[in-house]
């Protein structure tokens, strides 16, 4: 009976562990106001980035995290610890070397690791998408094909009403009648009060 008990308690773990891939929950910088969070795992960048950005928390909408400031970038590091592999929200998909954040926010600070971005060493296969470099020392440019082990997860960051991706106005937002939406504009007087 012990060992079945065991087993039983063990696929309850790893279930819990298969259905919970994100952090406990996200966690707020007050630099900017937004919310982060990791989710880990494989992901494709583009799968990833339609994930992130359908996501919402506390009534406000994600995206995979842009790094913005040497600030925001060591706050995430200070905060999650290791993220090595995970997976931001730059590109240069549109135009080849010409890299944009997913938002629109200016493109101006970079924290690129030595001989990145590279657009891939692999022949005629080319990297569009951004990621902390699975080895560590700055920011990769990294494709769609690339293997599960050189992915760890991604960072969603979610935009406050002070973000560049703010949630509509009060006015806009009663008509949703949206009961999470009530307790984000409770948290959010709070936190300007
Ligand atoms: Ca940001
Ligand atoms: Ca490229
Ligand atoms: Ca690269």
């Amino acid at each position: 009976m012990k060992k079945i008990a065991t087993i039983t308690f063990s696929i309850i773990c790893m279930s819990l562990v298969a259905t919970k891939p994100s952090f406990a929950m996200p966690i707020q910088w007050l630099g900017n106001g937004n919310y982060y969070d990791l989710v880990s795992g494989f992901y494709y960048w583009t799968d990833a980035n339609k994930a992130a950005s359908e996501s919402t928390y506390l009534g406000f909408s994600g995206h995979l995290a842009t790094l913005t400031s040497s600030a925001e970038e060591t706050w995430l590091k200070t905060t999650f610890g290791n993220l090595d592999g995970y997976l931001l929200g730059g590109t240069d998909m549109e135009t080849e070397g010409v890299w944009t954040w997913v938002t629109g926010e200016t493109w101006d600070y970079t924290a690129w690791r030595s001989e990145e971005p590279n657009d891939g060493a692999y022949g005629n296969v080319t990297e569009d998408y951004l990621q902390f470099h699975p080895a560590g020392g700055g920011w990769n440019d990294i494709g769609d094909y690339n293997s599960p082990g050189n992915v760890s997860g991604y960072i969603v960051e979610y935009e406050s009403r002070n973000g560049s991706n703010a949630v509509p106005e009060p006015a806009t937002m009663l008509l949703f009648g949206v009961g999470l939406t009530g307790m984000a504009f409770r948290k959010s007087d709070r936190r300007e009060s």
